[in-house]
């Protein structure tokens, strides 16, 4: 079905998609980030789906955007075709949280895609960069603003200004990955066992709290925190609120009915 991605449900409630593109590394082309966002749109509508894991191969994550694609383009082509805008629906449109699994490399647009993820995790070797400055260019798809963000002004001018690499152990370090692990094989595990965590919540409560945490990101903290207050109070409108807090009271097992 898919040329550049394989997608799969390797736990219950838990969708996969896996970049597979071998030979240029996960080089982000065009049509790879297409069928994302097609994978991403089918498991964010998918009832059975509640959490998702986006990963490469041991090797790779991702090495990049296809710099073979974007040699060529013009200033006039970039703009008026508006190139990479698609990127972002994984930030706009996707409800349901996304675990970025990264080994290997995340560079450039890799290292852009895992951090518009809701979750990183990675492994201790993984490779992460903004080289674009090597390129001639600078980073286009948040680099320059959520690894600032991460990281702080500092660490972040420096890497984009030098184009130097870190490392899976300095990210976790500094706070862009929430877990590092030793292996690929751990990696995996760790990043499925914690979907599934995820899904095994309110589905309801589980999306409101994505969203509410990523206001923190574009909110001063008093519109957040009224923001965050007006998504609570709402939640006292669905079933699973009910549920949840009955079954605590009767000590059972919550029987979520997502809705
Ligand atoms: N684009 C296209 N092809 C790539 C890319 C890439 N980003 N990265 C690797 N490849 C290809 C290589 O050309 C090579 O192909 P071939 O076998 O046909 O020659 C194949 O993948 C294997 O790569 P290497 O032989 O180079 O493998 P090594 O293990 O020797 O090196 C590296 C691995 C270090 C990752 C090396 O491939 C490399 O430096 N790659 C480029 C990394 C880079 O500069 N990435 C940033 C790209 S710019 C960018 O992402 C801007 C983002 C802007 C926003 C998004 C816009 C879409």
């Amino acid at each position: 079905m898919y040329e550049y991605i394989e997608t799969s449900e390797p736990r219950p409630g838990v969708g996969q998609v896996t970049l597979n593109r071998p030979k240029a590394l996960n080089a982000l082309c065009t049509p790879l980030i297409t069928e994302l966002n097609t994978a991403l749109q089918a498991f964010d509508s998918s009832p059975s789906i509640s959490a998702i894991v986006l990963t490469g191969s041991e090797r790779a994550f991702a090495a990049g955007a296809d710099i073979k694609e974007m040699a060529p383009l013009t200033f006039s082509e970039a703009y008026t075709n508006s190139f990479i805008e698609s990127w972002s629906l994984l930030t706009t449109t996707i409800k349901k949280p996304i675990i970025a699994a990264v080994s290997g490399h995340a560079l450039g647009g890799g290292c852009e895609l895992a951090l518009m993820c809701d979750i990183l995790y990675c492994t201790e070797k993984a490779n992460f960069g903004q080289p674009e400055i090597k390129l001639g260019t600078v980073p286009g798809a948040g680099g320059s603003q959520r690894l600032t963000r991460a990281i702080g002004k500092a660490r972040a001018m420096e890497l984009i200004l030098t184009g130097k690499n870190f490392t899976g152990l300095e990210a976790g370090s500094w706070g862009v990955a929430a877990r590092t692990f030793p292996t690929y094989e751990e990696l995996m595990e760790g990043a499925l066992s914690t979907a599934e965590t995820i899904a095994g919540h309110s589905k309801v409560a589980v999306m409101a709290a994505k969203e509410v945490v990523n206001k923190s990101q574009d909110l001063a903290l008093r519109d957040g925190v009224e923001y965050e207050r007006r998504v609570f109070h709402s939640l006292f409108g669905s079933q699973d609120q009910k549920i949840g807090m009955t079954a605590f009271a009767e000590k059972k097992k919550a029987e979520w009915t997502h809705k």
